[in-house]
């Protein structure tokens, strides 16, 4: 069982396009272990975003990212970091392959509407800085045998 953190940027708050994506990773049949809206601060976005420090985008990544609310969750399931990538395709919405979440819904790589953990440690990672342990619900999905 892996939990990723999945994030849905403030274009896709915005764009009132919360129900959507989360209706998605519903489907799919990942678990979701927990959720919020929220402001981002200056220095979370610094932590999430270290590993982009010094690039060309990064500092309208972080006012972009610290523009308006996001809705930040935490889901799990077998596999869930590389399925959640799958569902949400490419960062640039013109490769990303129809029928995933950028390829149906964004049209410019600053705008992509949703952030995806890239590995298992930066999932562990990106989860301490936007959730404590007590806010992560652990419980059973009924029809989780089938999935
Ligand atoms: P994310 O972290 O948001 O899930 O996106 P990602 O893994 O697909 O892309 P990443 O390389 O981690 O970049 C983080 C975010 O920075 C913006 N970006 N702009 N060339 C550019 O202008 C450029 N490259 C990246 C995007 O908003 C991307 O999601
Ligand atoms: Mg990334």
């Amino acid at each position: 069982m892996e939990r990723t953190y999945l994030m849905i940027k403030p274009d896709g708050v915005q764009r009132g396009l919360i129900g959507e994506i989360v209706g998605r990773f519903e489907r799919k049949g990942l678990k979701l272990i927990g959720a919020k809206l929220m402001n981002v601060s200056l220095e979370r976005a610094e932590r999430h975003y270290a590993e982009h420090k010094g690039k060309d985008f990064y500092e309208m990544l972080l006012r972009f990212i610290t523009s308006g609310p996001v809705f930040a969750m935490v889901w799990e399931g077998d596999q869930a970091v590389g399925l959640s990538r799958a569902l949400i395709g490419k960062t640039n919405a013109l490769e990303a392959a129809p029928g995933t979440i950028r390829s149906d819904f964004a049209i410019h790589t600053n705008y992509n509407l949703i952030h995806g953990s890239d590995s298992h440690d930066n999932a562990e990672r990106e989860i301490g800085i936007f959730f404590s342990e007590e806010e992560l619900v652990s419980y059973d999905k009924a029809i989780q045998v089938w999935i």
